[in-house]
C-alpha cells in the first residue's frame, strides 16, 4: 500500500476531553476482561502470537466489552479487524504504517495512534495527523526489542516542546519507581505493559496507578 508522504486533507479525531491517562497494553481478552472493571479509561490490545479466527475472536470480544465499559480500546496493528468490529481506535507502529490503509481507518471513524522513537519519526507520524503520538522508550524495557536507545525524561520534555498541544503518550520502562516523575511532565497518557501484567496483584496495581494519575495530573495543561 502507498505510504502517505504528503499532508492529508483530514485530521483524525481526538480522543475526547479526558486525557488518555493510564494506558495499559495487554495481549489477550482475558486481560481486557480483568482490567476493565478497575475503571481504566484507555487500553490497548496488542496480540502478536495469534492470527485468523483466534485473533478475530480476541479482538471482537475485547471491543464488545470495552464498548460496554465505555473504555477507549485501541487495537494494535490489526486495523482491518478493528474496523470490522468498530473499535474505538487503532495503534500503529512505524513499520505498520506501510501496510495499513490510513484513509480507510479514517473513513471508518476510528482514532489513530502512532508510535515514534525519534525526531524523524515524529515528523513522519505528524503527516498522518493522528489522534495522538506515542513516544518511547522513555526508560529501558524488556517487553519489546527496540533499536532506539532509551530517551530519558529530558529528551521527552524536548519532544514535548516540539509537538506542543499534540496529545503525547509515553511508553517504555515506566513503573512504580518513575511513574510520578513521568506524570509530572504532563503527558497526555502513560502506556505500560510489564508494570501491570507482571505485578503481583495487577488489579490493585492498576487501581493505585490510576489514583496517582488522577491526583497528580493537571487537566488544564492537556490539549483538548
Ligand atoms: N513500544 P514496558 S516500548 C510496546 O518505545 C512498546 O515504542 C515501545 O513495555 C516503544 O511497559 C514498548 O513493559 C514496551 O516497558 C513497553
Amino acid at each position: 500500500m502507498v505510504q502517505h508522504m504528503t499532508q492529508l486533507h483530514y485530521s483524525f479525531p481526538r480522543c475526547g476531553n479526558l486525557p488518555l491517562g493510564l494506558y495499559p497494553i495487554v495481549d489477550s481478552f482475558q486481560w481486557v476482561e480483568k482490567l476493565l472493571p478497575t475503571g481504566v479509561t484507555t487500553l490497548q490490545l496488542r496480540i502478536k502470537n495469534k492470527d485468523g479466527s483466534a485473533l478475530e475472536k480476541e479482538i471482537r470480544d475485547s471491543i464488545a466489552l470495552a464498548t460496554h465499559y465505555k473504555t477507549r480500546l485501541f487495537i494494535n496493528d490489526a486495523w482491518e479487524l478493528a474496523i470490522r468490529h468498530h473499535a474505538y481506535g487503532v495503534h500503529l507502529g512505524q513499520e505498520d504504517l506501510n501496510n495499513a490503509d490510513i484513509e480507510k481507518i479514517y473513513n471508518a471513524g476510528l482514532r489513530l495512534g502512532i508510535s515514534t522513537h525519534s525526531d524523524a519519526e515524529i515528523t513522519h507520524a505528524l503527516l498522518f495527523k493522528p489522534s495522538y503520538l506515542a513516544f518511547g522508550p522513555v526508560f529501558p524495557t524488556t517487553s519489546k526489542i527496540i533499536a532506539a536507545v532509551p530517551q530519558g525524561l529530558e529528551h521527552l520534555k524536548r519532544h514535548q516542546q516540539r509537538i506542543l498541544n499534540y496529545p503525547l503518550v509515553v511508553i517504555g520502562g515506566i513503573n512504580h519507581t518513575n511513574l510520578a516523575d513521568v506524570i509530572a511532565t504532563n503527558v497526555n497518557g502513560v502506556a505500560m505493559i510489564s508494570a501491570i501484567t507482571h505485578a503481583e496483584d495487577p488489579i490493585a496495581t492498576t487501581k493505585k496507578f490510576l489514583e496517582m494519575f488522577n491526583k497528580q495530573a493537571q487537566p488544564n495543561s492537556y490539549s483538548p
